[in-house]
């Protein structure tokens, strides 16, 4: 037996499923869930002493790569120093203020621990400053696993076929508004009817939760533009896309000024982290300034906002977001032209160092509907064969995956030779 598997018998034993995150069961997958001890560069090494080129880098945190030299050592120093201490210190001053150039549109910051802290946080600032209860979503946008989100959710809500989770009381879900995602029709005819109770939107800018989904030209927009007139927040929930598809996230690349932004992965480079910010006129009802309450014992931990500040000194240098876009792009580009070789129904969408793949014959995969029509049982196949030959992908057709910069030529020649076997084992049934 593998050591792999007889970890994974053990772990079912004490955790639900093995796992501490649902998506990592490979229940919609099939076969068992890989055990990984260590990373290096654009590889990941399990517990049997096999390597794989990776491309779920922690869900997204990994742009750097795993274990990258700087961060590790500037980790070192500083948990020489202690480990947390519950009260300020300077870097989470640096953090933030690094956070607010690189992001004009958040004034002032609030770190927490995790993206869903991000999203429950926000969603509440935005009830405490309109003084409204109603909130828009879109439907397979994910925002974390807080009661009032986990309506038409994407990730692995989705994957397990429980977009709308068991143990939230109706009562908690009466007021989310689900919305089909790049409908702007939709988004207009609900604000006649009620834009004046609507707190906020909360989208994902670029959905990374039902695979990867662009924004439709004029969509973004849109929200900005109802939230204008009916004295709305938007927030851009930018966990996934935040310093990843550009250094200025979505709102750079596609120019709109969310009110709020919530954040995550990246920023805490592969440590537990999120924050949410935005206009100061809304951060100042966060207490202990206002009456919105927020806080945790853990936030902004020292070491946490160090390996975020190593990894955002990084990924601001010249360049570094064209050769991540360009070798993503081109990474697809030829998995799109190999499928085509074998015939097979497939279309990629891509953004920054963000993708996702579908086995569908649309020309475009744009909304939840088009994913969920998508040959899932190709998706399976490919996976596994992919897997196999050493390339490890997000174990759901429901996730992006992620190219960093320690992804070259020979990890991408890699890959497209697994792919090709993979496209051929699929043409033959
Ligand atoms: N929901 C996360 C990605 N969209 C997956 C979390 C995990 O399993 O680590």
């Amino acid at each position: 037996m593998k050591r792999s598997e007889a970890l994974f018998e053990e772990a079912q034993k004490f955790m639900p499923g093995g796992v501490n995150s649902p998506v990592r069961a490979f229940l919609r997958v099939g076969g068992k869930p890989i055990f990984f001890k260590s990373g290096k560069g654009a590889y990941l090494y399990d517990e049997d002493d096999q390597e794989f080129v990776d491309y779920v880098a922690s869900w997204g945190p990994m742009i750097l790569g795993h274990a990258h030299p700087q961060v590790i050592s500037a980790l070192q120093k500083v948990a020489g120093n202690g480990l947390g201490f519950g009260a300020p210190t300077a870097i989470e001053t640096e953090l933030a203020k690094k956070i607010c150039s690189i992001m004009p549109s958040i004034e002032m910051i609030r770190m927490v621990n995790s993206g869903t802290e991000a999203t429950m946080s926000a969603i509440r600032i935005a009830r405490g400053f309109t003084g409204r209860d109603k909130i828009v979503k879109f439907e397979g946008c994910y925002h974390g696993h807080s009661d009032s989100l986990l309506v038409k959710a994407g990730s692995g809500a989705l994957t397990l076929g429980e977009p709308d989770s068991l143990g939230v009381p109706a009562s908690f879900v009466a007021n989310t508004l689900p919305l089909e995602f790049n409908n702007s029709d939709q988004v207009r005819e609900i604000f006649t009817q009620v834009g004046k109770e609507i707190a906020c939107i909360i989208v994902e800018p670029v959905a990374g939760n039902m695979s990867c989904i662009p924004p439709a030209p004029g969509f973004l927009e849109c929200l900005r533009e109802v939230c204008d007139e009916y004295g709305t927040l938007l927030i851009f929930d930018e966990v996934m896309t935040g310093f990843r598809v550009a250094l200025g996230g979505a709102q750079s690349l596609y120019g709109i000024q969310p009110d709020l932004t919530t954040l995550g992965k990246v920023i805490g480079g592969g440590m537990p982290v999120g924050a949410f910010g935005g206009r100061r006129d809304i951060m100042q009802t966060v207490a202990p300034l206002g009456k919105v309450y927020q806080a945790g014992t853990l936030s902004g931990n020292p070491i946490a906002m160090t390996a975020g500040l190593e990894t955002l000194g990084l990924i601001e240098a010249p360049g570094f977001f064209d050769t991540l876009n360009e070798n993503t792009r081109n990474l697809m580009m030829s998995m799109q032209s190999l499928a085509k070789d074998s015939d097979i129904p497939f279309t990629t969408n891509q953004v920054g160092g963000m993708f996702g793949f579908f086995f569908s014959s649309a020309h475009q995969v744009t909304n939840l509907s088009q994913v969920m029509n998508s040959n899932t049982d190709a998706f399976n196949i490919f996976f596994n064969s992919m897997l196999e030959q050493g390339i490890n992908l997000a174990p759901s057709p429901f996730e992006s995956g992620f190219v960093s910069a320690a992804h070259g030529q020979t990890e991408f020649d890699k890959t497209l030779a697994a792919a090709a076997v993979a496209f051929t084992t699929l043409k033959q049934g």
